[in-house]
């Protein structure tokens, strides 16, 4: 590929950052206030926008409601248009009240699941005022010991809300289905894998898509094979990008196992060039978001750099020599198509980012260009640093 080819698919990325990324967060164990953490959905736009105008990749930000709860949508939209980002996602968020202590919808009282889906659906109402394209939905259910519920019954009850949901979805629009392996409920969570999603998704209608987030696996499982199965089904519907180490999400994306995203990317890729109709189709709309909470490190800087692993692993996966890697496996030369792909990964293609960047009027080191800016000393001043609302204060 040359390097105006490679340098115009750079400019067709793109990665969408959590409004949650940017306010104070932590552990279940503790929760370190940061001088400067954005304190309101306003800061946390006005974050978000620092980080797509040094990367210039993450021109959206998701959001979670009500976290980011304001009275007026249109206005909250215009404002994020104003500092040139758009709002994305809309995550709803039925976790947090004392109702959902059994569940939200799969509990088993009809009067939670009501409240649940109540939610949902006013979610899918702020996502017309916003302009947003996708419904992202993660579920905290779950049972903590054997017989605790019917797990028939809770499975019965999810179809029931999200078909629900689905069908109050505007035309064009979507919901992204988040499954997780195990957390807050340690026996059993109703969405614990992507076989479950998608199942579901399959079940209640074309608009229902699955989102893979790095974080909710086992250790040992693969997602790229994940990805690949997903993308040739027609229902990959996107990402939340970080790094499972830490048993759930939250580190820096491409950080502990930067091979794994670029085995992600490369599938990705793949499937954008498909002669197969859906999975092209379904690789060009895939969302890329990065669902990450950073609790030791600075928060717009830990966001620059997960921009930026993202980056660095698709330019990669676009190095992918493509035609050897087909040979070698047309002939069952084992090592030769390992080789094919480790020389891409291998590859330092900093050099080609920094002049992509400097092609496109952007930082060649955005971390630096950060660091010099003052941007984080001019936010500590003004937000201050107890700063602890605006977001979840502790994340487990
Ligand atoms: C759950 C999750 C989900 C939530 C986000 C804050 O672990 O990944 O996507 O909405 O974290
Ligand atoms: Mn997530
Ligand atoms: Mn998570």
């Amino acid at each position: 590929m040359n390097t105006s080819t490679l340098f115009q698919a750079l400019d067709q990325q793109r990665i969408e950052t959590p409004s949650w990324g940017y306010g104070n967060s932590g552990t279940r164990f503790k929760t370190f206030t940061s001088a400067g953490a954005a304190r309101d959905v306003y800061e946390k736009i006005e974050d978000a926008a620092e980080v797509h105008r040094l990367t210039g990749i993450a021109p959206s930000v998701a959001l979670h409601i009500p976290w980011d709860e304001v009275a007026d949508y249109s206005e909250l939209r215009r404002f994020a248009e104003g500092r040139g980002v758009a709002l994305g996602a809309i995550n709803p968020n039925v976790f947090q009240d004392d109702a959902y202590k059994l569940g939200s919808i799969a509990h088993p009282d009809a009067g939670v699941r009501a409240q649940a889906v109540d939610h949902l659906l006013d979610c899918v109402a702020i996502m017309k005022q916003t302009g947003s394209r996708d419904l992202s939905l993660w579920f905290a259910d779950g049972t903590n010991y054997a017989g605790q519920d019917d797990l028939r019954a809770r499975k019965r009850r999810v179809r029931e809300a999200l078909a629900q949901v689905h069908d109050a979805l505007p035309e064009g629009s979507r919901m992204l289905v988040e499954y997780k392996l195990f957390e807050p409920a340690f026996y059993a969570t109703d969405l614990f894998d992507w076989g479950a999603a998608y199942a579901h998704c399959l079940a209640i209608g074309e608009k229902a898509q699955v989102l893979v987030d790095l974080g909710h696996h086992a250790q040992s499982v693969n997602i790229e094979q994940i990805v690949a199965f997903l993308l040739d089904e027609g229902r990959l519907g996107g990402f939340h990008f970080n790094a499972r180490r830490y048993a759930d999400d939250d580190l820096i994306v491409g950080t502990t196992n930067p091979f794994e995203l670029f085995c992600i990317y490369a599938e990705l890729v793949a499937a954008q060039r498909s002669e197969d109709d859906l999975t092209r189709s379904t690789a060009q709309n895939t969302a890329y978001m990065i669902d990450q909470s950073h609790n030791i490190e600075p928060k717009v800087e830990a966001m620059v750099q997960s921009v930026l692993n993202c980056q660095d692993a698709y330019a990669k996966s676009l190095l992918i020599d493509r035609e050897r890697l087909a040979a070698a496996q047309q002939t069952g030369d084992v090592l030769e198509a390992h080789r094919t792909l480790t020389d891409a990964f291998r590859t330092d293609v900093r050099p080609l980012l920094a002049d992509w960047r400097r092609a496109r009027g952007l930082p060649e080191d955005p971390i630096a260009t950060h660091r010099a800016s003052g941007y984080q000393q001019g936010a500590a001043r003004k937000r201050g640093t107890a700063s602890a609302g605006g977001g979840f204060p502790v994340k487990s």
